[in-house]
């Protein structure tokens, strides 16, 4: 249990650190990293965001959070652009933060303070978020894409949206959530969805991500089934980003 004076206290005192976990392609080559926060908490050690997040949404904490983190990668990006121009770095934002104005205006003075290619940066949206406010949603997204930013829908396959839906909004990326990864080889209908989102997504022209790729076997079905990239713990777990230049570096 999180108290209020606990959080408050974290984010006064700098305690949040930002990870980051490579998106790679399917030669193992990272493209990029999602953003992934962790609490240096300095009694109960590191803290996983899915303990304090929700916390942090109904205390109202959430916006100052992803700010933080969206800032951090910001950072990040003109840190890691000289050891790979193309990189991508993706920063979830909670569902009550994303449509709110306030975000926008902090997004886009990063873009001013920061001189990159917005396209460099991609938000993750879960795709529950996107269908429980789709007219605002709609919106939102379309501002950013405006602005250059990329969009991606986070564990997709978990909701109700259609691939007939999204095409017709300016998403870049489609996430599919690990659920569907975790038992390939050995679950048919796994392979079956997955197969079956994989190259739907291709045919609208998405950039198709696998998270929670865990083993040999789930990079290969994915490979053969022409999966653009993969994320997951086969590769590497969230890394302090300090990390990151060692990792890219070694793959030139
Ligand atoms: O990092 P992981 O290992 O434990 O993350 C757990 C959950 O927390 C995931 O659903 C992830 O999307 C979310 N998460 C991680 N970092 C952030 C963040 O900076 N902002 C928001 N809103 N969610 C995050
Ligand atoms: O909801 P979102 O997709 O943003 O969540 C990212 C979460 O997935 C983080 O908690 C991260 O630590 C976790 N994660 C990343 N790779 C793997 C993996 O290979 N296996 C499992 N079980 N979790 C993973
Ligand atoms: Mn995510
Ligand atoms: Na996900």
């Amino acid at each position: 249990l999180y108290l209020e004076s606990e959080i408050r206290h974290g984010l006064e005192q700098s305690q949040f650190t930002l990870y980051l976990q490579p998106k790679v392609n399917m030669d193992g080559m990272t493209k990029g990293f999602e953003s992934l926060v962790r609490w240096d908490h300095p009694e109960r050690g590191i803290i996983s965001p899915a303990e304090f997040i929700p916390a942090m949404e109904s205390m109202g904490f959430i916006s100052q959070l992803d700010n933080w983190i969206l800032e951090a990668s910001f950072r990040q990006l003109k840190v890691l652009e000289p050891h790979h121009p193309e990189i991508v770095i993706s920063v979830n934002i909670s569902s009550t933060h994303f449509t709110k104005h306030s975000f926008l205006v902090f997004l886009n003075e990063c873009l001013q303070k920061y001189p990159i290619n917005p396209n460099r940066l991609e938000l993750e949206i879960t795709e529950t978020l996107l269908m429980e406010n789709m007219n605002e949603g709609r919106e939102v997204i379309n501002t950013i894409k405006q602005m250059g930013v990329r969009i991606a829908i986070d564990d997709f396959g978990t909701g109700y949206s259609s691939l007939s839906y999204l095409k017709n909004l300016p998403v870049d990326t489609l996430k599919i959530d690990r659920v569907f990864i975790k038992d390939i080889p050995d679950s048919e209908s796994d392979k079956q969805i997955s197969s079956v989102i994989i190259f739907l997504a291709k045919q609208l022209n998405f950039t198709v991500v696998a998270e929670g790729v865990e083993t040999l076997a789930q990079l290969n079905f994915l490979k053969d089934n022409h999966c653009d990239q993969a994320q997951g713990f086969y590769f590497s777990k969230p890394i302090a980003s300090h990390k990151a230049i060692i990792m890219l570096e070694s793959e030139r």
